[in-house]
C-alpha cells in the first residue's frame, strides 16, 4: 500500500514554506465535476453514497487524477456523525440537509458514543482504499465538522440559517448547550482517530457557520469546543496535522489560533490578507481564501487574486486553497487554471 512519503502540503502544515505552494480545494470532489455526477446518480441517495466505500473512494480520487491536487479530502459529509448518533438526516435535492431536531442533550444520548463511532466504519474502509491508491506524495484529508456548526442542524433542522433558535438556546439554557457540544467533541475526537488509523495523514474541523456570533459565544461555542476537541485528540494520541476553520470568526480569528492547538487556519473570503500577516503567528500555516466565484467569472479578476494571495504569503507557510467550497457552476478550465498559476508561481 503507498505510504505518504514525501508531502509539500504536511510539511508546511508542520511550519515549511514550499515552492510549488501546496493546493487543494474545499468541495473539489462534487457537482462541478461531470464524472461525480455520474457516480451520484448511481447512488440510491447521498448517505448511500457517503457508505460506500467504493463510490465514496471514487469520488475522492476524482479531483486529484483530475487537477493533481497536493491532497484528497474524504469524501463523506460533517452530519453523518448526527445519523449514527440515531438522529433522522436526510438530504433532499435542491434543500440540502434536514436533520431531526433535539430538545436536549439527551437526545443524542441514545446510542453510546463507541457505538456510534463502531457505525462509521464505511467511512474508515474509504480511507483505507483511498489511501492505498494514492500516489506516495499525496495526501490524504479526514475531517469532521465543528461541534457548534454539526449542533446547529441538530438544533435548527438545517444550515444556513441566522442561527436564532441556537443563539437563545445559548442564553436560555447554557448548560444544555454545552452538554450538546461536549456529546459531539467526544464523539468527534474518537471518529477522527479511527480515520486517522486507517490512513489519514491530517485532520480538519469545519466550523461552517460561525459567522455572526457575539464575541461572548464565538468565546464559548467555537473557540473553548474546538480547543478542547483538538486538545482530546491529542489526549487520544492523534499526531497529525490539524487544520481548523472558523469560517466567519472575523475579527475573533487571532484569538481562535491563539487558544486552539492548530498546525494551520482555514481563511475565508472576507478575512483580509493583511489582517492575517498583522495579527497571526508566522510559524501558523494559513490556508484559503480565494473566492469560489471567482472559478465561475475567471479571467484576469481570478488570475490576478490568486498571485495576490500567493504574494501576501509568500513568507510563511501557506497552502493555497479557497475561502469555502467549489460550487455546483464552477468551470474546470478555471480550475486548471488556477492550479497551472501556483506551480508555476516561486
Ligand atoms: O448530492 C450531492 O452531491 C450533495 C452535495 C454534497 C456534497 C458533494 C453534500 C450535501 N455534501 C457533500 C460532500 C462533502 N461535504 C465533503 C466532501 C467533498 C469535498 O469536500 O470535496 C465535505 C468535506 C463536506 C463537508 C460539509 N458538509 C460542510 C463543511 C464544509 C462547508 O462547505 O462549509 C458542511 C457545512 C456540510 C453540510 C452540507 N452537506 C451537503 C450540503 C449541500 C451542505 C451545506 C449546505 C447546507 O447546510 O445547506
Amino acid at each position: 500500500m503507498p505510504q505518504l512519503t514525501q508531502s509539500r502540503f504536511i510539511d508546511t502544515l508542520s511550519g515549511q514554506i514550499s515552492r510549488p505552494v501546496p493546493i487543494w480545494m474545499m468541495r473539489q470532489a462534487g457537482r462541478h465535476l461531470p464524472e461525480y455526477l455520474e457516480l451520484r446518480a448511481q447512488a440510491k441517495d447521498f448517505l448511500d453514497f457517503c457508505y460506500s466505500p467504493s463510490m465514496a473512494a471514487e469520488a475522492t480520487l476524482q479531483p486529484i487524477r483530475r487537477y493533481g491536487m497536493d491532497a484528497a479530502i474524504l469524501f463523506a459529509d460533517i452530519l453523518l456523525i448526527l445519523d449514527v448518533l440515531g438522529l433522522d438526516v436526510k438530504f433532499e435535492k435542491g434543500v440540502g440537509p434536514i436533520v431531526q431536531k433535539v430538545e436536549t442533550a439527551d437526545d443524542l444520548k441514545t446510542v453510546t458514543i463507541e457505538k456510534a463511532v463502531q457505525r462509521l466504519s464505511p467511512v474508515y474502509e474509504t480511507v483505507d482504499r483511498v489511501r492505498g491508491s494514492l500516489d506516495s506524495d499525496k495526501a490524504l484529508i479526514g475531517f469532521c465538522g465543528a461541534p457548534w456548526t454539526v449542533a446547529l442542524y441538530a438544533i435548527e433542522g438545517r444550515g444556513g440559517t441566522d442561527k436564532s433558535q441556537a443563539r437563545i438556546w445559548a442564553y436560555q439554557k447554557p448548560d444544555t448547550l454545552q452538554d450538546l457540544l461536549n456529546v459531539l467533541i467526544e464523539a468527534s475526537a474518537h471518529y477522527l482517530k479511527a480515520q486517522v488509523d486507517a490512513g489519514a495523514n491530517a485532520l480538519m474541523i469545519f466550523e461552517s457557520w460561525a459567522e455572526g456570533l457575539p464575541s461572548n459565544l464565538m468565546d464559548s461555542l467555537v473557540i473553548g469546543p474546538n480547543a478542547r476537541l483538538v486538545a482530546r485528540l491529542r489526549e487520544l494520541g492523534v499526531t497529525v496535522p490539524v487544520i481548523g476553520f472558523p469560517r466567519g470568526g472575523a475579527t475573533k480569528l487571532p484569538d481562535y489560533v491563539k487558544s486552539v492547538p492548530i498546525n494551520g487556519v482555514g481563511l475565508d473570503t472576507a478575512v483580509d490578507p493583511a489582517f492575517v500577516n498583522e495579527t497571526l503567528p508566522k510559524d501558523i500555516a494559513v490556508q484559503g481564501h480565494l473566492d469560489p466565484l471567482l472559478l465561475i467569472a475567471g479571467g484576469k479578476m481570478m488570475e490576478d487574486r490568486v498571485v495576490e494571495i500567493l504574494e501576501a504569503y509568500r513568507d510563511r507557510p501557506h497552502v493555497f486553497n479557497l475561502g469555502h467550497g467549489v460550487t455546483p457552476q464552477a468551470s474546470i478550465a478555471n480550475v486548471e487554471r488556477v492550479v497551472q498559476i501556483i506551480r508555476e508561481w516561486s
